[in-house]
């Protein structure tokens, strides 16, 4: 799968906005709206931030920061972001930031695996309805829950993916490159360039991560440390953080609908997409086990062969060797026999010399 799904209309890169005052960054976003596009909104009515990324990577508590910092509000766990390294949202559920612009928070996955991926994607391209349990299948159950979900999902959501990481993970470079074709993917199916936003700023390497996420052709790269439950204490810089990634969200998003769109259209391209995404990787996987299955009976056949042949070859010396006895048996029963033949030649040749000697009677 290459290119890009959404090829018609230009996508992704935006020029970061001149220092914008908070204010005024506050400003625009609490008066974003579609219908301020050129073209008006062309059926789009909501702005959908799509977070998403590895479980226990601060997403949840992301939103709460979101929310925190958007409303300058004391700490709330909006979203019951867990107290556990691993995180525990197991539901896929919307959280109100302004009139027009949303947070999802996406169940995450522990590793980028194929069928896991599938699920994302499906979360990702809003094919999954909102504000219901994440139940984690894969390949044709997959494609049929997304069939069936047809009629619970809204065209009429523009989506943005903001990519959720903590600067405290580093990955193995084989990690690095699934990470790359999964955020390559996430950009082919929603058209537009995903954002990646670093937590634990303040423990974690932010330095050593923005260089691989460039690496990774990601363009905007923001980091911060979230408001947890151990982190309450309200600041400046995240709160900024947020405006400003707010602000660019925002402004990507209508420079993408001041072009001609059309979302249903965009949908039904994102749907195709995944379900070619999901068929191929069923018929790589069926491949693969068919593979694998077919490198186990050679090497069973290779067994028994090489069984059948050390069996033969254990035959081959025991008939060798009771052969061998048989022949000592034999030579040494004609030894004897021998032995006894010369003794009775001796003796009779006695008995015939004894013979000889003798008067003949009268
Ligand atoms: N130190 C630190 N801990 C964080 C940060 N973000 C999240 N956490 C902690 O990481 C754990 C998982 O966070 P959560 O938001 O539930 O992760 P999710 O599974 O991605 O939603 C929780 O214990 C959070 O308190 C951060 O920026 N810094
Ligand atoms: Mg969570």
């Amino acid at each position: 799968m290459s290119g890009n799904i959404f090829q018609t209309q230009a996508v992704g890169l935006w020029r970061p906005p001149s220092s914008v005052q908070a204010t005024d960054a506050r400003q625009f976003i609490r008066n974003f709206s579609f219908h301020n596009c050129k073209l008006g909104n062309q059926g789009f009515q909501r702005l959908l931030l799509q977070v998403f990324g590895y479980m226990g990577h601060g997403k949840s508590s992301f939103i709460n920061t979101c929310k925190i910092a958007w409303d300058n509000s004391a700490y709330n766990n909006y979203t019951k972001a867990s107290g556990s390294y691993w995180g525990d949202t197991m539901d896929r559920r919307t959280y109100q930031l302004t009139h027009n612009i949303t947070l999802v928070d996406n169940r995450g996955c522990a590793a980028m695996k194929s069928h896991e991926k599938g699920e994302i994607f499906a979360q990702l391209a809003n094919l999954m309805p909102l504000d219901m349990k994440v139940d984690w299948c894969r390949g044709f159950k997959l494609a049929d829950r997304i069939v069936r979900a047809e009629p619970l999902v809204q065209p009429s959501d523009f989506i943005s993916p903001i990519f959720i990481y903590s600067a405290g993970y580093s990955i193995n470079p084989h990690e690095r490159e699934e990470l790359r074709e999964f955020l390559e993917t996430c950009t082919k199916i929603t058209g537009v360039g995903v954002i990646v936003v670093l937590t634990n700023k303040t423990n974690g390497n932010v330095e050593r991560a923005e260089a691989m996420f460039r690496d990774l052709g990601i363009k905007h790269v923001f980091s911060l440390e979230n408001y947890t439950p151990q982190n309450q204490s309200r600041s400046m810089e995240v709160n900024n953080t947020v405006i400003q990634l707010l602000y660019e969200v925002a402004q990507n998003a209508l420079f993408n609908v001041n072009y001609p769109r059309d979302p249903q259209k965009d949908m039904t391209r994102r749907k195709t997409f995944l379900l070619n995404y999901i068929y191929n990787k069923e018929l790589e996987d069926h491949k693969q086990i068919s593979e694998a299955q077919k490198a186990l009976e050679v090497d069973q056949m290779e067994r028994d062969m090489r069984e059948k042949r050390e069996e033969a070859e254990k035959q081959k010396q025991k008939d060798r060797m009771e052969h061998e006895e048989r022949m000592k048996q034999l030579e040494a029963k004609y030894e004897r026999q021998m032995c006894q033949n010369q003794l009775k030649h001796k003796q009779s040749m006695k008995e015939l010399h004894r013979g000889r000697g003798r008067k003949p009677r009268k």
